[in-house]
């Protein structure tokens, strides 16, 4: 039948759904706008802003950028009431005048253009004329000019991946950019953050690169086939195999990741603290760092560092150093796992740190008493401490030595001491990272985010891991800053990895919470991969047999030792899935090793007084 000829009624060809449609009703206390935000070179980014009605004063902006769903974060629940509508940790800002503003980064859900896993800034891997920072720049400069009611202050803020593009707004700051708080920001993701920890590739985050790269929308998880992360990684052998098993090999991003095994040029170019090192110095940042923080846990000490070494006004740089795991400053901070703080710590650091930072720099309502610059907490004694600087003074070097009798001691071992301990590192069954099964970390229910919290005493008894305790503490040690462990150690393969744990080892019984009897709380713990012993920009094998120093930098902490308390220490030479296997032959790409690469090991960790190994502990003055 001729279309003319439809008669009424008839709902062929028609939609339910019209083109557009935005939900409103006399009860909302806000007016949200979407919009296409035009950057420099033609591309609109699709821009969620949340404007509270009823504010006489002109109001600022904090804006968040995300490769994460800016829609889906605008929209906790469908409230009319903005307060309910936005994410939780939003609430106190937008009842107290704040817009706020979200934005979905080139190439992701709503925004043009294309996506680029991490986009390198300008330069010898960008030759564009576009990055993150004149996205934000391009952003910040539509903001001011066309949104209702602001006041022409922004402030720009955001977790992990959506920190460091906080970070790079900061290379090249817009004029209206007025403060910044980067939290738990990616910052060297082969030094020590997402991808790589000096040189031992992070398996686990495999997941997140086949979710963000192999759709726009984010919307494919791996179909693992298995309930135990830990078999499937190992059974696929390489990282490359087990890449290719589930398609990666056809994702660039993954390419390029594991064709970059060494901190070569490519990955130094990433490093945003060293472009902040050079940037200019104008905007207030408050950087926040989770010490419990299982995805980004070096960057936001070493990014805050590089700030302040340019703040020459010395009151633009602040630090908050809290007992989070990642992005848990944002939510509810009264416990992690077993360890419970006796308050909600990110509402105080929201309260006394976060809020008043923004009013001074947004609003010009400055704080009766100066923000402290370093504002950490002690997750030994459980409470907050302010300082100068960080790390703040320490005494002169602290070492502690691993001893012939598995003791630890800060004295020099003595002349005629054993000289080392040894123990078989064996490729087909690596040193778990968790107990197992280790579900992938983002399965329902999995609890990777607290996972640096679990007790490290299932490990303690394996024959390949080493432990070294100290005597029973009878007076506090309070350790805060970065640690790094020395190891004279030899292997019989031609590489091997060095893993080292710091961990308070509770007494055996506590009243209070029994649960924590005996508890092995890793208050810091790190990865080597010894071919980089030298220096991480190359590859180097290791002679069999030849005892070698090793240098393994730890995260920093803030930590008492408090007395019934014991110091230890693991030593191991696999941490996996989380990390792959070395497979302690030494071949140029271990994403490539072959399953004959992989062999057995005898490793020799010494602590006779020539060959002393011990952990450089930041003890506070
Ligand atoms: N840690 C995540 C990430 C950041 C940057 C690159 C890759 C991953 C994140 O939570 O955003």
């Amino acid at each position: 039948m001729p279309r003319s000829e439809k008669k009424p009624g008839d709902l062929a060809g028609t939609s339910d759904v019209p083109r557009t449609f935005t939900t409103h009703t006399p009860a909302f206390n806000y007016t949200r706008v979407e919009a296409m935000v035009p950057m420099r070179d033609g591309i609109e980014l699709f821009t969620i802003i949340a404007i509270p009605n009823d504010v006489k004063r002109r109001m600022p902006i904090i804006l968040t950028r995300t490769p994460y769903n800016a829609a889906n974060r605008a929209s906790r629940n469908t409230s009319p009431d903005i307060a309910i509508a936005l994410p939780a940790a939003d609430e106190a800002l937008v009842r107290d005048g704040y817009i706020r503003a979200y934005q979905d980064v080139r190439g992701r859900f709503r925004s043009k253009g294309k996506y680029i896993m991490t986009v390198p800034t300008r330069g010898p891997f960008n030759s564009g004329k576009v990055d993150q920072s004149t996205d934000a720049y391009d952003t910040v400069e539509w903001l001011i000019h066309n949104v209702d009611n602001n006041n022409g202050r922004v402030g720009i803020t955001g977790v992990s991946y959506d920190g460091m593009l906080t970070l790079m707004s900061l290379l090249d700051p817009h004029p209206a950019l007025k403060a910044a708080i980067p939290v738990n920001a990616m910052v060297d993701s082969w030094m020590g953050d997402d991808f790589y920890r000096h040189g031992a590739f992070r398996v686990v985050m495999m997941e997140y690169v086949y979710r963000q790269t192999s759709t726009r929308n984010a919307s494919n998880s791996i179909p693992w086939g298995y309930h135990d992360h830990y078999t499937a990684v190992l059974e696929a052998g390489s990282v490359g195999e087990l890449g290719k098993r589930y398609g990666m090999d056809r994702l660039p991003a993954w390419k390029r990741l594991i064709a970059h095994p060494a901190y070569d040029r490519y990955w130094q170019d990433q490093a945003v603290d060293k472009h902040l090192a050079e940037a200019p110095r104008r905007v207030p940042v408050l950087t926040v760092h989770s010490l419990f923080d299982q995805e980004d846990i070096y960057g936001p000490p070493v990014s805050h560092a590089a700030m302040a070494s340019r703040d020459r006004s010395g009151n633009k740089t602040h630090l908050v150093v809290g007992p989070w795991c990642h992005g848990q400053s944002t939510g509810d901070g009264s416990s992690l796992g077993a360890f419970k703080w006796d308050a909600d710590t990110s509402l105080q650091y929201r309260t006394q740190m976060e809020k008043p930072f923004w009013d001074h720099h947004l609003k010009g309502k400055r704080p009766a008493k100066a923000l402290p610059k370093v504002f950490a907490f002690d997750t030994g004694r459980h409470d907050w401490k302010t300082f100068n600087a960080w790390p703040p003074p320490r005494k002169k070097s602290t070492r502690l030595y691993l001893r012939a009798d598995a003791g630890l001691s800060f004295d020099l071992p003595a002349k005629g001491d054993e000289a080392f301990t040894e123990y078989v590192s064996d490729p087909a069954k690596p040193v778990p990272y968790r107990v197992r099964p280790n579900r992938p970390i983002s399965a329902s229910g999995s609890t990777w985010r607290r996972w640096l919290v679990d007790d490290q005493r299932p490990f303690a008894d394996r024959t390949d891991v080493l432990t070294f305790v100290s005597e029973t503490l009878a007076d506090p040690i309070t350790l805060r800053g970065e640690i790094s462990a020395t190891l004279f150690a030899s292997t019989t393969g031609s590489d091997a990895d060095w893993v080292v744990k710091l961990i308070d080892l509770h007494p055996e019984e506590v009243p209070s919470q029994p649960d924590l009897g005996g508890y092995q709380l890793m208050i810091s713990g790190d990865i080597l991969r010894g071919r980089y012993r030298k220096s991480f920009d190359t590859a180097r094998p290791i002679p069999p047999g030849k005892v070698l120093p090793y240098v393994v930098p730890m995260p920093h902490v803030s930590h008492t030792f408090l007395p019934g308390h014991r110091i230890l220490v693991q030593i191991q030479s696999s941490w996996f899935p989380i990390y792959d296997r070395n497979p302690q032959t030494f071949i140029e790409n271990v994403s490539w090793a072959k399953p004959g690469d992989y062999q057995q090991a005898t490793q020799r960790v010494y602590h006779e007084k020539e060959s002393a190994s011990f952990v450089d502990l930041p003890v506070a003055r």
